[in-house]
């Protein structure tokens, strides 16, 4: 402050009334976005607040001497970082004990009664976002770091900076210090306009708000960060100078005073009261434009906090209600099936648009045939549909009472509605399958696949052009692809869609795609069970096309992690004369049959150790080494100093106080799949 000030007094008089005007504009500015973010009561259009940030930007330009980092232009976002450094948490983010159950929070009471007689409790929603902690000195947000695993997070300062809820600056007479707690999060409705612009871009889709949230603040270019419009909310103060509260509540008012969003807390004085507000939030959880995944109960008092302290793992003063999954009744309108790549048909229901964890669903999962017979799904029927962890909502179960009379079983058809041809179920597997080689959806799929992004990367040859190529007779495998530059021109070029740019530029596209190498090409032939990782390993492994069809089954079953199942399909893929022809075509067209020196396209773990611990909830050991190692990174056994991260997952033990003791950076589960993202 003091130096800021002694800018000022050297400036000329010119240069005085333009840091006046500035700072009017600021302050201006950031009233109208306490308003606005925090108070969710604007007081100006949208186009005066662009014509003030406008003004305040061009005399910041026209002026650089009188930038400042809390000046609301920065919360567009800075200059990419390289990495994030690591940042020791003074006082620890503690986690919190779960409950599941009424009979769960009461126990927890009694535990409580025991140590304070009359407890008063605050009830808060608990937000479904990523824990940060925000520090503040002599007024000034000088660093915000993400929880990480409650010791040691990760300095995320930039992108906290672009959060509109976020106080780059406290009012006069804020503490010396002050380091707050809060949850950032992605709105509902920002969520939903975001996995749409993506869903259309072709990009993949972020599975809930939480996973957006967490990806958003991963980025290392803060801009994206800004583009993402997260939020903020404070809900606990983890150090402050020169003030002391007795209450929570108290200091949650302090925080409001600050100029934070803060949690939707009520005060009770009895357990039953608790319970009842809880119930409350979880009717109203779809009213909150943030997910709520459960209910703090915290103690009120912060003596009677420090008489039942925390355990290492969690405070003994506070509990999280967990909500079970969230189930919405809808109508299933229709049910339709569709063929996928490997020809399996797959029943997806139809149904009647309804929100659910802040998105519209209209499509809800059926599986396949058993899950339908053993709930009885039928059209017409009214059912309960639920998110749980996948993009595609899943029917639980039917609502037999509202069954509509006229309704009768479903069966898949027993003929391929893409193509007519006799549809077969394996013993012992669930799927059914096209049994037509020739079936256009599954050669649609397979092209669009062969051309996808992470397989052969063809720009600009998306389901509709395949369909085009195909419907036109133009293609009927993906090595005719390869052929496609010979054939006259004008053949391509009066396709709908398709102009003399367009063409050149797939052709291009299409000759590129030549030398991307073993381990997409092995991807994109779209053999079952092999995804990216597992290609890579036989491209690593054998080194040619070549040495994989050669090889045996205990050949195949010696690569790392392919096992027998996988390695069967390989064999029964190679002996087909489909794919005989396919690969005899693609050899013929001059496309790259051996490793390339780097298969590995995106690298974003070269050079990194990462040693997994605990349990994981989303993949199991394996499939997190596949990612790790798909990266380029690798995975080992044991902490040491050359270890880079640690991945604790639930219940992490010794590895994880190695880690601390050698100051190795640790990550959560939530963190990995973001730096995986
Ligand atoms: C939330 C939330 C998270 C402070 C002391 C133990 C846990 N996600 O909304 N954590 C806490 O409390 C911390 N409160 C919350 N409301």
């Amino acid at each position: 402050m003091l130096h800021f000030y002694s800018e000022v007094f050297n400036m000329s008089k010119l240069n005085q009334s333009v840091f006046e005007k500035v700072n009017i504009l600021r302050k201006t500015i950031e009233r109208h976005n306490h308003s606005y973010y925090v108070l969710d009561a604007p007081t100006v259009s949208d186009y005066e607040y662009d014509q003030l940030m406008r003004e305040l930007i061009a005399l910041e330009e026209a002026h650089p001497e009188l930038l400042t980092p809390d000046s609301p232009s920065q919360r567009v976002g800075g200059a990419p970082l390289a990495a994030f450094q690591q940042v020791t948490h003074e006082v620890p983010l503690e986690s919190l004990n779960d409950a599941f159950s009424e009979e769960d929070l009461r126990e927890f009471h009694a535990r409580v009664t025991k140590v304070v007689a009359e407890p008063k409790y605050v009830v808060e929603p608990k937000i479904d976002g990523l824990s940060v902690a925000l520090s503040y000195e002599n007024g000034l947000l000088v660093r915000g770091a993400t929880r990480g695993d409650g010791r040691i997070g990760e300095d995320v300062t930039e992108n906290l900076k672009t959060v509109h809820s976020v106080p780059l600056r406290l009012p006069e007479g804020a503490p010396a210090r002050l380091v707050v707690r809060g949850e950032v999060y992605m709105p509902k409705r920002v969520f939903e306009k975001l996995n749409e612009q993506r869903e259309l871009v072709g990009e993949a889709l972020f599975a809930n708000p939480r996973n957006a949230a967490a990806g958003s603040m991963r980025q290392l270019d803060p801009k994206i960060a800004a583009s993402r419009r997260l939020s903020m909310i404070a809900f606990n103060i983890q150090a402050v100078s020169g003030e002391r509260f007795e209450q929570h509540h108290k200091s949650l008012e302090f925080l409001r005073e600050m100029g934070f969003a803060v949690i939707d807390y009520k005060l009770f004085g009895s357990m039953d009261d608790c319970i009842a507000r809880i119930e409350a939030l979880g009717q109203f959880r779809d009213d909150f434009e943030y997910e709520i995944d459960g209910a703090v109960i915290k103690l009120d008092s912060l003596r009677d906090r420090d008489e039942l302290g925390s355990t290492s793992k969690a405070p003994r003063w506070a509990v999280a209600y967990k909500y079970p999954p969230e189930q919405k009744p809808t109508v299933v309108r229709d049910i339709v099936v569709q063929v996928g790549r490997t020809g399996v048909l797959t029943p997806k229901a139809v149904v009647e648009p309804v929100r659910l964890m802040g998105s519209t669903v209209t499509n809800a999962s059926l599986h396949n045939q058993d899950y339908i017979a053993e709930k009885d799904i039928r059209i017409g029927d009214t059912v309960l549909i639920q998110k749980a962890g996948e993009i595609i909502p899943e029917v639980v179960s039917v609502l037999v009472d509202k069954r509509p009379p006229g309704t009768v079983p479903y069966a898949l058809p027993d003929v391929c509605p893409a193509c007519g041809s006799p549809v077969s179920r394996d013993v012992g597997e669930v799927a059914v399958r096209c049994t037509s080689a020739a079936c256009p959806a599954q050669l649609l799929r397979n092209m669009t696949h062969f051309a996808s992004r992470d397989a052969m990367d063809i720009e600009g040859l998306g389901p509709s052009i395949v369909e085009l190529l195909v419907e036109a007779g133009l293609v009927r495998s993906a090595a005719d692809l390869y052929t496609l530059h010979a054939i006259d021109r004008a053949q391509l070029t009066t396709l709908p869609l398709m102009g003399e740019t367009r063409v050149q530029n797939l052709l291009d596209a299409i000759e590129s795609s030549k030398s991307q190498g073993l381990a997409r090409l092995i991807f994109a032939l779209g053999i079952r069970q092999v995804g990216q990782q597992t290609a890579k390993s036989l491209a690593a492994h054998f080194g040619s096309m070549e040495a994989i069809e050669g090889a045996s089954l205990d050949e195949l079953v010696a690569v790392g992690d392919i096992g027998a199942v996988t390695a069967r399909f390989l064999l029964e893929w190679f002996e087909s004369a489909e794919a005989r022809e396919l690969i005899a075509g693609l050899r013929a067209a001059g496309v790259s049959m051996v490793s390339a020196a780097s298969e590995v396209s995106d690298t974003r773990f070269a050079g990194l150790t990462f040693v997994l611990t605990g349990t994981l909830t989303r993949y199991t050991r394996h499939e997190a080494a596949a990612i790790i190692e798909g990266f380029g990174g690798k995975v080992a056994a044991s902490v040491s100093k050359n270890t880079d991260y640690v991945v604790a997952g639930e219940s992490a033990g010794s590895k994880l106080d190695k880690a601390h003791s050698l100051g190795v950076a640790v990550v959560d589960e939530a963190e990995f799949e973001a730096m995986a993202g």
